[in-house]
C-alpha cells in the first residue's frame, strides 16, 4: 500500500509542484533510445585496458611490456614511466582536507608501489577491445609481495604493515568532534551506560552501467571533449584539469545518459584520467569502459567503519550523551572525498534526533590495503544513524522501557527548532513525533508486540525493529564547506531561457542520473511562469551548455539546484513583468501575474501572456529604456543551510528458531522531505534507497582476505539484493517544510540507505533478545544470525 497517487499526465494536475507527474526521462529507457557512455562510438575509436595489481601491497619491481607492444592491433603501451615523461603529475586531488591530513600521491599509474589490489599499474591502447584487453594481460609485472593490512582498527596498531612513508602507523588523520569534559563528566554522573563495538562494512556501489570515459582531443581547436559516465561534469572537469595541467576552458566534460551512480561517480579516478591523457598523447579517441569486476576492484568503496560507541543514561530513560570512537578505512589513498566520510560527513549527525547534553567523538582516519573509500548513497550518515540507533536499541533494553517510548522521550521537542546540537549542527525544522505515530500506527505496533509475547511463548521469534532518523543534505552553503575542509563551493547554478516562441529551456548545474530532474524542474518552473510542463525542457550534465555547476550529489539537487533554477524563473517573471507593463502602458505596481498571465489590477481584459512578452523581448522593437532585450536569467544558489530531513522506519522479522533463516514480515516507511515537488518519485527514491540500506543490512559486504585480495569481486560472489528478496514497503511521508529554501524542500534521495540498516538489525535484535543477542554485525545472513544464536546458547549454556 502507498499513501501517494500513480503518476498522472502533467495536464491533468491542478499545480504542477507537488503532483505526481508522470516521469519524462523515463520513456527512452523504456524504448532502448537511451544513449550511454559505452553507446558513443567514432570512425578511428581506440580502446584502453589496465593491467592491475593482482596484489594488495608489493613493490613493483620491473614492467616487461615488450610481449603487448608485440601485439598487431596494439597502439601504445603506457607505464608510471611514460606518464612521468609527459610532464604531467596526473595524481587524484584530494578535495575535502582536514588539519595535518596526509596526503600522499595517488598517481594514475602505479609507481613503484601498489596499495590496493586492483591498482592500475600499465594500460594498454589498442584497436580493439579485446585485443587491448588481452594485450593488457600480457603485460609482465615483477612484484616484491608485501604483507597487507585490510582493517583499519589493525592498520593502526603497532607491527602493522606501513604503506606510506609520510604517515607513521597508518595514520591518515587525527579527528575530533565534541565536548570531551562535559561528556566525560555526563558519563560520570550516569545511571546506566551501554556501549557496543561495530563494524560497518565496506560496500561495492553497483551501477547498472559501469564507470565508463571516452575522451577525444581536436588538435587543431586544442579542445579536449570527454563523455563520460559522471554525476559532476563540471567538477570532474575541474579534476582532470588539475590533474593533467590542462586548460579548464578547453575541455567539455558531457554526461550522458548514467546508469546510476549513487556517489561512485562524483569522484575522479586515476583510470577516467589516464583515459583522457591516451587520447591527448594520441590525439585519437579512446574510450574505456570498466568490466564489472574490474569496477568492483577500482571503484570507491562505500563505508568501513571499525567503531566503539557508549550512551550514558539516566534511570528514568533520559540520554545524557554519547563517547564514540572509530577508525575510519581510507583505503590504499585518500580519494577526492575520502577524508570527509568518517569525519564531518559523520560525526555531527551522531546524535541524531535526541537532545543530550553532551556528544564526544573521535576519529581515526587509517590507510589500508584495500581500495580507496568514496562516497556511497549515505556517506557518513548511514554509518552515525547505525551508530545511534544501534545505541538507543540497547539503553531501551538496558532502562527497561518500549524502544518507541524512549525515543520518543528523547526526541528534540518540535518547538525547539532551528535547534542547535551538540556539534554545533543547526537543525532547520523538525517533528519527530508525527513519523514515529504513523509508521507504528501502519505496522500496528501495539498489536504486533502482543503477538510478539504469544509466538515467544510458542518459542517462535518475531523481531519489531525500528530506525528513527535525520540526516544532513543539501550540500552547501559554501561558506561552512570551506570551514569543514572542503575545497570547493557548493553552490549552484539555474538558467532559465525563453526561447522567441515562449518555450522555455532551462540549465542547471546538478546533474542527474536517474533522479527524474527533467520531470521535476520542469515542475517547479513552469509553475512558476505559468506556461505549460510541455513547453519546459531541462538541460544538464554538459560544461559546455550549462554554464556552471556542482552535480548531483548529498542530495543537494532538489534543495540547490531546484531553488537555483527557481530563482530564475523568479527573475525571469519580474523582467517580462517590466515589458508588460510598458507594453500595457502602466506601472509595474498595476499588473497582476498568474497563470503565466500579466493583467491590469482591474482591468482583467487588458493582459498580455508571458510567452507573447518573451516574443517581445527578443523582437525589442519596443522595451522600456535602458532594458536588455531578451529572456533568460541565471543564479548562483548558495543556500542558507543544510537540509535536516527525517522519518521513521519501522521492519518486522521472523527469524527460523532452527535455521535462523530471516523472513520479512512487514517494512513500513513513514518519511519527512519538507514540501514535495513530486510525491511519486519521492517515492521511487525511498524505494530505491531502502533497497540499498536491507542490501547492507541483509546482504552486502565486501570481503578481503588476510593477503588483501577481494573474495566478493564479482557479482557471483558480492549478494547485491533482488526483489524477491526484500519485503513489500508500506510508505508515507509527513511534510515539515524547510524554513530557508524556497522550495520549502529538504532532499531524499539517501534517506532509505540511511534508514534501513539499523532497522533489520534492530529488528533481529528484538527478535533474538529472548537468548540475550544484542548486536549482530551486518550483513545479518542467515548464517549470521545461526551464529549468533549458536553463540548465545553456547554462551547460556556455559559451555565452550
Ligand atoms: N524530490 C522532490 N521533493 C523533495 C525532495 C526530492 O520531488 N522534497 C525529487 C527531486 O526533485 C529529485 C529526486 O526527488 O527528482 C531526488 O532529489 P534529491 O533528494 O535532491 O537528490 P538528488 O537529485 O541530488 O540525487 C542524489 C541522491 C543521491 S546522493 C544518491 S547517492 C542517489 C539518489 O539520489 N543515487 C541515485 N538517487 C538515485 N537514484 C537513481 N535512480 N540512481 C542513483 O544513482
Amino acid at each position: 500500500m502507498s499513501s501517494t497517487p500513480e503518476f498522472i499526465e502533467a495536464h491533468e494536475a491542478q499545480r504542477l509542484r507537488g503532483s505526481p507527474v508522470r516521469r519524462r526521462e523515463d520513456r527512452p529507457m523504456l524504448t532502448g533510445d537511451a544513449q550511454y557512455t559505452d553507446d558513443i562510438s567514432r570512425e578511428d575509436l581506440l580502446h584502453l585496458a589496465f593491467t592491475r595489481s593482482h596484489h594488495a601491497h608489493a613493490r613493483v619491481e620491473a614492467i616487461d611490456t615488450s610481449a603487448a607492444e608485440a601485439m598487431e592491433g596494439v597502439v601504445a603501451v603506457y607505464t608510471a614511466a611514460d606518464v612521468a615523461a609527459s610532464g604531467v603529475e596526473g595524481e587524484v586531488p584530494p578535495v575535502w582536507l582536514l588539519p595535518e591530513l596526509k596526503t600522499p600521491p595517488y598517481p594514475m599509474l602505479a609507481r613503484e608501489r601498489v596499495r590496493f589490489q586492483g591498482q592500475p599499474v600499465a594500460a594498454v591502447v589498442a584497436e580493439r577491445r579485446y585485443l587491448a584487453a588481452d594485450a593488457a594481460d600480457a603485460i609482465d609485472v615483477t612484484y616484491e609481495k608485501l604483507d597487507a593490512v585490510t582493517s583499519p582498527g589493525a592498520a593502526t596498531t603497532e607491527g602493522a604493515p606501513q604503506l606510506h612513508e609520510e604517515a607513521p602507523n597508518n595514520v591518515a588523520a587525527e579527528w575530533e568532534i565534541g565536548d570531551k569534559e562535559d561528556t566525560d563528566a555526563a558519563f560520570d554522573r550516569a545511571d546506566h551506560t551501554v556501549e557496543l563495538d561495530l563494524v560497518n562494512q565496506r560496500l561495492l556501489p553497483t551501477a547498472m552501467e559501469p564507470r565508463a570515459v571516452l575522451a577525444e582531443y581536436n588538435a587543431s581547436t586544442e579542445k579536449a571533449t570527454v563523455h563520460m559516465s559522471t554525476q559532476c561534469p563540471h567538477l570532474h572537469r575541474r579534476f582532470f584539469c588539475e590533474m593533467l595541467d590542462f586548460p579548464e576552458h578547453r575541455m567539455r566534460v558531457v554526461a550522458p545518459d548514467v546508469g546510476g551512480g549513487f556517489g561512485s561517480k562524483d569522484s575522479a579516478h586515476p583510470d577516467e584520467a589516464l583515459t583522457i591523457w591516451a587520447a591527448l598523447q594520441l590525439e585519437q579517441p579512446v574510450k574505456w569502459v570498466a568490466t564489472r569486476t574490474e569496477g568492483y576492484a577500482s571503484t570507491g568503496h562505500g563505508r568501513g567503519h571499525e567503531t566503539h560507541a557508549e550512551m550514558a543514561l539516566s534511570d528514568d530513560g533520559d540520554i545524557l550523551a554519547i563517547r564514540v570512537h572509530t577508525d575510519g578505512d581510507l583505503g590504499g589513498y585518500v580519494s577526492t572525498f575520502g577524508a570527509l566520510n568518517p569525519t564531518w560527513g559523520y560525526a555531527p549527525m551522531l546524535p541524531g534526533q535526541y537532545a543530550m547534553e553532551a556528544m564526544h567523538c573521535t576519529v581515526t582516519e587509517a590507510f589500508t590495503n584495500a581500495v580507496p573509500t568514496e562516497p556511497y548513497r549515505g556517506a557518513g550518515r548511514p554509518e552515525a544513524s547505525y551508530v545511534i540507533e544501534r545505541l538507543v536499541h540497547l539503553a531501551a533494553k538496558e532502562v527497561e522501557m518500549d524502544p518507541a517510548d524512549l525515543r520518543r522521550r528523547n526526541y528534540i521537542p518540535s518547538d525547539e527548532f532551528p535547534y542547535e546540537t551538540t556539534t554545533g549542527y543547526l537543525y532547520d525544522s523538525g517533528d519527530y513525533e508525527k513519523p514515529l505515530d504513523r509508521a507504528l500506527e501502519l505496522v500496528g505496533y501495539d498489536d504486533l508486540r502482543a503477538r510478539q509475547a504469544e509466538l515467544r511463548a510458542e518459542g517462535r521469534y518475531l523481531g519489531i525493529g525500528i530506525s528513527s532518523y535525520v540526516e544532513s543534505c543539501g550540500y552547501g552553503p559554501s561558506e561552512i564547506v570551506g570551514q569543514i575542509g572542503g575545497q570547493l563551493g557548493l553552490w549552484e547554478t539555474g538558467v532559465v531561457r525563453f526561447h522567441p516562441s515562449g518555450k522555455v529551456t532551462v540549465f542547471c548545474g546538478t546533474s542527474g542520473h536517474g533522479q527524474g530532474h527533467q520531470t521535476t524542474y520542469a515542475q517547479i518552473v513552469a509553475d512558476e511562469l505559468g506556461v505549460d510542463f510541455d513547453d519546459v525542457d531541462v538541460v544538464e550534465g554538459d560544461t559546455d551548455e550549462v554554464p556552471m555547476g556542482m552535480g548531483t550529489y548529498g542530495s543537494r539537487s532538489v534543495t540547490v539546484g531546484g531553488a537555483a533554477v527557481l530563482t530564475s524563473a523568479r527573475k525571469a517573471v519580474e523582467k517580462a513583468r517590466q515589458i508588460a507593463a510598458h507594453q500595457l502602458e502602466v506601472a509595474t505596481e498595476d499588473l497582476e501575474f498568474e497563470s503565466g498571465e500579466f493583467s491590469v489590477t482591474g482591468a482583467p481584459d487588458r493582459a498580455i501572456h508571458i510567452q507573447e512578452v518573451a516574443r517581445q523581448a527578443y523582437l525589442a522593437h519596443d522595451l522600456p529604456e535602458g532594458l536588455e532585450p531578451g529572456l533568460e536569467e541565471e543564479s548562483f544558489y548558495d543556500p542558507e543551510n543544510l537540509v535536516y530531513p527525517f522519518g521513521v522506519h519501522v521492519v518486522v522479522v521472523e527469524v527460523d528458531a532452527d535455521t535462523g533463516e530471516l523472513s520479512f514480515e512487514k517494512y513500513v516507511a513513514v518519511d519527512d522531505c519538507g514540501e514535495q515537488i513530486n510525491p511519486k518519485i519521492v517515492e521511487g527514491q525511498v524505494h530505491g534507497a531502502i533497497a540499498q540500506g536491507l542490501g547492507q543490512g541483509r546482504f552486502e559486504g565486501v570481503v578481503y582476505d588476510e593477503g588483501g585480495n577481494l573474495v566478493t569481486g564479482s557479482m557471483q560472489d558480492y549478494a547485491v539484493p533482488k526483489a524477491h528478496q526484500l519485503p513489500h514497503f508500506e510508505t508515507d511521508h509527513t511534510v515539515t517544510p524547510c524554513p530557508h529554501n524556497p522550495l520549502g524542500v529538504k532532499g531524499v534521495g539517501e534517506a532509505g540507505t540511511i534508514a534501513a540498516p539499523q532497522a533489520v538489525v534492530n529488528a533481529v535484535c528484538d527478535a533474538l533478545s529472548p537468548l540475550g543477542v544484542d548486536h549482530i554485525d551486518m550483513p545479518v545472513t542467515d548464517e549470521a544470525v545461526w551464529q549468533a544464536m549458536n553463540r548465545a546458547a553456547a554462551t547460556d549454556g556455559g559451555a565452550e
